[in-house]
């Protein structure tokens, strides 16, 4: 089954977590050991890519993983070195409120020629990136959403849904120290019938489960799996408050 088709049997019956690894962070086999504690914990896929990337060692971890996991491997790329043949799908997202054309449609064109090679499913994404916004929001050239204006978030989203767009990403950045509010991803969902991915600054089971609760598809969580001794049940508590949502 092809993975953006897998993610919607899933949502019928529940909310999926992803769990995102960035290629720079760890080794090949590393990265391995972490997404098999993440699996063991409940998470759904695994979401390779960060803000700078290198293209060797994002083949070499997409290629570990393709070899040792089961659940499907989405690349999330930071640019057009993000795209790997190891994967089983790409985000194809364009960031919506980058003042500059590059990340809204540059990167893409110039990345699309190898996604088509390749012949990975390509999963078309709106992104945008809010307050505090992090390093993507500067790499990016973001004209970041303010937090408190949930009516803006949701006039992108419904921009996205009019161009076609099936997924929505509403990003805090990496590390944030606050998340995206749920006022704001209740306007995403409640305006359009795209599926809506949450991530930045997701650290524990009772914000995990504030966010899918407020009406997010999907709960990215990254750094926390850098940071904690016990990656399957730190997954396990941030999974289970999204399957409570
Ligand atoms: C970053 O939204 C993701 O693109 C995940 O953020 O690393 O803070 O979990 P964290």
């Amino acid at each position: 089954m092809k993975v953006e088709a897998y993610f919607k049997d899933i949502l019928k019956d529940r909310k999926v977590h992803l769990t995102l690894l960035d290629p720079e962070e760890q080794s090949p086999q590393e990265a391995v050991e972490i997404a098999q504690a993440a699996i063991a914990g409940g998470t759904d896929g695994i979401m390779l890519g960060g803000s700078t990337n290198d293209g060797s060692e994002l083949d070499a971890t997409a290629q570990a993983l393709q070899e040792n996991i089961d659940v499907p491997i989405v690349l999330f790329p930071g640019n057009i070195t993000g795209v790997s043949k190891y994967a089983d799908a790409i985000f194809f997202m364009s960031l919506l409120n980058s003042t500059n054309p590059y990340w809204i449609i540059g990167a893409q064109a110039l990345g699309a020629p190898s996604v088509k090679k390749i012949g990975i499913e390509a999963i078309p994404m709106g992104y945008i990136v809010v307050e505090p916004g992090g390093t993507v929001g500067w790499v990016g050239d973001a004209k970041l959403i303010p937090r408190k204006k949930p009516d803006l978030a949701a006039a992108y989203a419904m921009a996205a849904e009019f161009m076609g767009m099936r997924m929505f990403y509403l990003e805090a950045g990496s590390g944030a120290s606050q998340t995206i509010p749920p006022e704001m991803i209740a306007a995403c969902k409640k305006y359009t019938s795209m599926s809506i991915v949450v991530g930045g600054g997701i650290q524990d089971g009772a914000t995990a489960h504030k966010i899918a609760a407020a009406g997010a598809d999907f709960v990215v969580t990254g750094t926390v799996v850098e940071k904690c001794s016990d990656v399957e049940e730190k997954i396990r508590e941030i999974v289970e408050g999204i399957h409570q949502a």
